[in-house]
Formats: C-alpha cells, sequence, structure tokens
C-alpha cells in the first residue's frame, strides 16, 4: 500500500504514535509517506520506503501570526496525493489534519481521486482543545466525515462520544511498543551518572504541560526522598518547569532534581529508574508510563482518562485519583522500601507492555486500512 501520514513533528505522544507505526510499516514493505511541518523527531528518514514531505506554510504580512496552516496541509496532500498515488491518508492528531484531510479529500475527488481518511484521535484534540466552542463544530464535522477513526484508549472513544455528537463508529486501536528496544542490561552504566549507589531513581517524561500536574510530581518527590534516599530525573521541556523549579527551591531538594531535557534515546534512562511518576490530570493513553513499564519500572499514576487501562493499580504500580499527592507519596514508599513488592511490580510491568507490543497491535491498524480500501473498491464498482 501506499500510505499517507499526517503528524506533528514534536516529541509529543501523537507524533511518536505516527512515526513509529509509519517506520514499521515501511519495514513491512508498504511505502509510507510522511506529512509534516518538520521531520518528525523519531523519524529515521535513511529507511527504505520511507519518504517525508514539509508542509510549508507561507508567511504573508495580512495574516500577521495567524498562518493558515490547514490550507498549506489540504494542498499538499492533494499533490502528494496525486504525485505519488496514495492509496490512503492517516491523520494523527483531529485538529486541524482532519479537517485539511476532509479537503484534501473534496479537491482530489474533483479530480476523479478517491482518497480515505482514517483519522487517529489521540487525547487532548479531543478533551482539551477539541471540545473548546472555538473548534468543537469543525472537530465534530472531521469526525464525522472521516472513512474510519479510532481512538488511542476505550476512555478517549467514550468522551469523544460524551463531547460530541459523533454518528461515525470509533474504533479503539490502542497505542504500542517496540518491547525490543528496551532489552538492555539494568545496570547499563546511566545510573551511576543519575544517581548515588543506594539511592532509587524516581522519572518523569512529558512536555511538562499544566495537564501533567508537574507541582505534584515535585510534591509527591519531596515526601519520597524524606522516607528513601532518592533522586528525581525530568525528561523534557515545558512551560510549567519554571513554575515547578521554584517549588523544587523552596522546597530546598534543587540538589536531588536532575533535569534532562528532550532526549530522544530514553531506553537507557528508563531502563536506570525505579519508578515512574504520570499524575496528570488529563491522559488518553499515557504512552510515556508505558515505555516506562516497557523497561520494568512499575508506575505511580493519577486515574485520568486511559491510564488505568495501562497502568494496573496493585499490580503494575498504583493508580490514585487526581491531585491525591499524599496517597501517591504513600504508596511510592511502600513500593519503594519493599524489595520483593517492587520487584514482583517490575516483573508485572513488563508483562503489562508486552500485552500492547507492536507485534499484537500494529496489524489492527493494517486489517483497517484494508477494510477501508475494500469499502472504497466496492464504492467505485457501484458507482
Ligand atoms: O501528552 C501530551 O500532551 C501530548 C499528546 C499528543 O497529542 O502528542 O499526547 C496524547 O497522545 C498520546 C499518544 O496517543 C497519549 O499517550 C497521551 O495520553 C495523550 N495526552 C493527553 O491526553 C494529555
Amino acid at each position: 500500500m501506499k500510505i499517507g501520514i499526517v503528524c506533528y513533528p514534536t516529541y509529543g505522544g501523537s507524533g511518536i504514535v505516527a512515526t513509529e507505526l509509519g517506520m514499521d510499516l515501511a519495514e513491512r514493505g508498504h511505502e509510507v509517506h510522511f506529512i509534516s511541518t518538520s521531520l518528525p523527531a523519531r523519524l529515521d528518514i535513511t529507511l527504505s520506503n520511507i519518504y517525508f514531505h514539509k508542509v510549508n506554510v507561507e508567511t504573508y504580512p495580512l495574516f500577521e501570526e495567524y498562518q493558515p496552516y490547514s490550507l498549506a496541509l489540504s494542498t499538499i496532500i492533494v499533490n502528494i496525493a496525486q504525485s505519488h498515488g496514495l492509496d490512503l491518508l492517516h491523520v494523527h492528531y483531529a485538529i486541524p489534519h482532519a479537517y485539511a484531510a476532509y479537503f484534501a479529500k473534496q479537491m482530489l475527488r474533483e479530480k476523479g481521486i478517491e482518497l480515505p481518511i482514517i483519522t487517529t484521535l489521540h487525547g487532548t484534540d479531543i478533551t482539551l482543545v477539541g471540545n473548546h466552542p472555538v473548534y468543537k463544530p469543525a472537530v465534530e464535522f472531521s469526525i464525522n466525515h472521516s472513512d474510519k477513526v479510532t481512538a488511542v484508549s476505550e476512555s478517549l472513544k467514550k468522551e469523544t462520544y460524551e463531547f460530541f455528537n459523533v454518528t461515525n463508529e470509533i474504533e479503539v486501536i490502542p497505542n504500542f511498543i517496540d518491547n525490543e528496544q528496551y532489552e538492555i542490561e539494568e545496570d547499563c552504566g546511566c545510573r551511576n551518572k543519575l544517581a548515588h549507589k543506594k539511592e532509587k531513581v524516581i522519572i518523569h517524561v512529558s512536555n511538562l504541560r499544566k495537564v501533567k500536574r508537574l507541582e505534584d510530581v515535585v510534591k509527591v518527590f519531596y515526601e519520597i526522598q524524606k522516607e528513601i534516599p532518592s533522586r528525581l530525573i525530568i525528561v523534557g521541556e515545558g512551560p510549567e518547569w519554571e513554575k515547578a523549579n521554584d517549588l523544587i527551591n523552596r522546597l530546598r531538594i534543587s540538589e536531588k532534581v536532575k533535569t534532562l531535557g528532550k532526549i530522544t534515546e530514553l531506553y537507557n534512562v528508563l531502563c536506570s529508574s525505579d519508578l515512574f511518576l504520570l499524575l496528570s490530570e488529563k491522559e488518553s493513553f499515557g504512552l510515556a508510563a508505558l515505555e516506562a513499564m516497557a523497561a520494568s519500572v512499575p508506575v505511580i499514576s493519577s486515574n485520568a482518562g486511559g491510564i488505568p487501562e495501562v497502568n494496573l493499580d496493585g499490580k503494575t504500580g498504583f493508580v490514585l485519583p487526581i491531585g491525591d499527592v499524599k496517597g501517591m507519596a504513600e504508596k511510592a514508599i511502600t513500593l519503594l522500601s519493599n524489595e520483593s513488592m517492587l520487584n514482583e511490580f517490575k516483573k508485572n510491568a513488563k508483562a503489562q507492555a508486552l500485552k500492547f507490543d507492536k507485534t499484537n497491535i500494529l496489524p489492527m491498524y493494517e486489517e483497517l486500512y484494508l477494510s477501508v480500501l475494500e469499502k472504497n473498491t466496492l464504492n467505485k464498482s457501484i458507482n
């Protein structure tokens, strides 16, 4: 198949899922065309069967700070679909990708080309940004006009039906992980660089946005370090850092907190960690938690959105109500101070990550593509 993939190029989960999916499809022999504003963060462009097409948004003084990204995206989709003969287009994150794809589809139809559109909903495109009155009608319209819609968790599917008047069926295809990438010796040499020998390594990875409740991460760690020698590693960059850093300074724990910024090769750091904190107030899935679990790291999490579908309470970690800092800290201390429990949870975390292995999930996308293509062929023969 010739597949077009539209995604954001950032380190965010939707871009990562789109990139890993595309690279795997290419490995399986499909021709994959990435369409994005810059090279997606984890994309290995040297792989065969992979193409990258940059969306160029032309600036013009009249537009001031609002450049017409959707328009530029629709245009490039039309061009790529025509010049490369795409069989289908898979857009990740509804805003504005599903909307731009719809208009590209209409333009192509005028030229006698039928381009099926698959939209994958990732989270904030539904739960935060998408249901804002400014975007809601357009998001609803694009979901209802996609040929197939998928959501990354049951929770996100439910929320989509709650927030929008969706007439289309939504199929849940959970996020996935390449477990092989995490088969690293526990003592890969990285642990020494992160913490002293007897310290436990607590880790948080995110885009440090408000929904991640970074201050809760700091507060939970503050309680942990009072009882257990430990370090907090924060991976990622984002707008909430300043506030969190201020709290770190006020609590006088800056010596025990290390920030790594944006890093692509997370495996070594995760494999050297003992506990992952994901305390978000919204999280459709929690890919970062799954990545930690693939590295056998248990998770203390909030119960936001789809997290409980990934982190199993009392098994792979603990799940507590959003904002329950005291409860989260207590559970973390219980786990970190009981070696046999910690080892059991590490094993459970890995076993759970194996269920989301890419070998189990990716065929679901391939099947979905085939069903869309079959329907398209059928429609053509009827018309
Ligand atoms: O977590 C973020 O803020 C980034 C965001 C994105 O769209 O890139 O992540 C969303 O999609 C990920 C991949 O499907 C999910 O694992 C995240 O849970 C989801 N984030 C939220 O719902 C806040």
